[in-house]
């Protein structure tokens, strides 16, 4: 199987991130996930592993909102240049302490709500107009990174128009979560939307996100649309990040109206292998019934039992058999990389999956 995959992806490390409650810690999605996967596949004698070609910046913004884009590539630039006369965003106030502003990462600490928000040319206004939490942190080389990933997404997508049946684009930083004017949940640019989109001008195409969490990033960006079918099983969102997409009865607009598609999962425990893949089984009825030539498979291994984030109890061999079932509707395919946070496991749990796939 081919797998896309550049280095690029470190140049963006974020040195932390923000928990519920305030709680800094180390950033969770960080290089080594890739390295765990490189190791695994490396030692099959299936995967083959490929730099992704160059597509520009047309198929992001056939996606994305341009001044988004924008945003994501002069956004650190401007951070370091914030001026010093700029007392509120250069100096913590005197009381507590009056020393510089953290600058290792642009957060903001504001967020825009989408009622009626003004559009701010501030640096910090805009950056709590274009993210949605604090775990989509800025660094230096985010938007190189974030270029590349859509590049291993693209090229995937390229791999199957070309007659691959399958293909793996190895993404980081992940894409689900960024939505067409956004970013959060440690995504930028939506890799598989953007694939997905890429692929869709050559047939029609389903989209099954089978990460933890809700692709509420591509819900956003195909909702009224009825030429890609977006499904996505993961945590109930009333419990469970992203919180305000997700749920059950949002199922499209428009000439889109019956092509989305969400499977709320109970919390924690609940969800074992038969739950999980019975949800499953119900999502590929309705891929079978829409009848695409291309499956874009957005592929987070946080369902695994051990994960930190997720809470479900999808074991190692559910894995499998998911990756399995996908396979088995006979679908030019490209999976996508999207969260996983066991790095001990991510690399035995992408075999499990990928290596059913042939
Ligand atoms: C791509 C992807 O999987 N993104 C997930 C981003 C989730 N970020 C929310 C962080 C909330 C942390 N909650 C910590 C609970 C630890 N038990
Ligand atoms: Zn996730």
């Amino acid at each position: 199987m081919k797998v896309y995959y550049s280095e690029t992806h470190r140049k963006h490390e974020p040195p932390f991130e923000i928990f519920d409650g305030g709680l800094r810690v180390p950033y969770l999605e960080n290089p080594d996930r890739m390295d765990r996967i490189l190791n695994a596949l490396r030692a099959t004698d299936w995967a083959e592993i490929i730099e992704p070609s160059d597509f520009g910046l047309g198929p992001i913004y056939a996606v994305h909102d341009k001044e988004y884009v924008d945003f994501l590539a002069s956004s650190w630039t401007e951070w370091l240049a914030t001026k010093a006369k700029d007392k509120q965003s250069t100096t913590v106030p005197r009381a507590f302490g009056g020393s510089p502003v953290d600058k290792s990462t642009l957060l903001p600490s504001t967020f825009a709500l989408r009622r009626h928000p003004q559009k701010p040319t501030s640096l910090l206004g805009r950056a709590g107009y274009y993210m949605m939490d604090l775990s989509a942190c800025i660094v230096e080389g985010t938007y190189q990174a974030a270029l590349a990933s859509a590049n291993c997404a693209l090229s995937a997508a390229e791999a199957v128009a070309n007659g691959e049946r399958f293909a793996f684009a190895l993404c980081r930083p992940p894409g689900h979560h960024a939505g067409k004017d956004y970013a959060g949940g440690y995504c930028f640019i939506n890799n598989s939307s953007v694939a997905a989109n890429w692929l869709s001008t050559k047939g029609k195409v389903a989209l099954l996100d089978v990460d933890y969490h809700c692709g509420n990033g591509t819900q956003d960006i195909f909702y009224d649309r009825a030429d890609v079918l977006t499904i996505s099983i993961h945590a109930d969102p009333n419990f469970e990040y992203p919180y305000y997409a997700g749920y059950a009865n949002e199922t499209g607009a428009g000439a889109g109206l019956g092509f989305h598609k969400n499977f709320p999962l109970e919390p924690s425990s609940g969800t074992d292998d038969a739950r999980y893949l019975s949800a499953l089984e119900e999502a590929l009825g309705l891929i079978r019934k829409f009848a695409p030539k291309y499956l874009v498979v957005s592929a987070g291994m946080d369902i695994y039992a051990d994960d930190p984030l997720g809470a479900i109890k999808v074991t190692t061999e559910g894995i499998g058999m998911i990756g399995k079932q996908i396979s088995a509707l006979g679908l030019s395919t490209i999976i996508v990389m999207e969260g996983g946070y066991n790095n001990d496991a991510l690399g035995r749990n992408i075999v499990a999956f990928l290596s059913v796939f042939r």
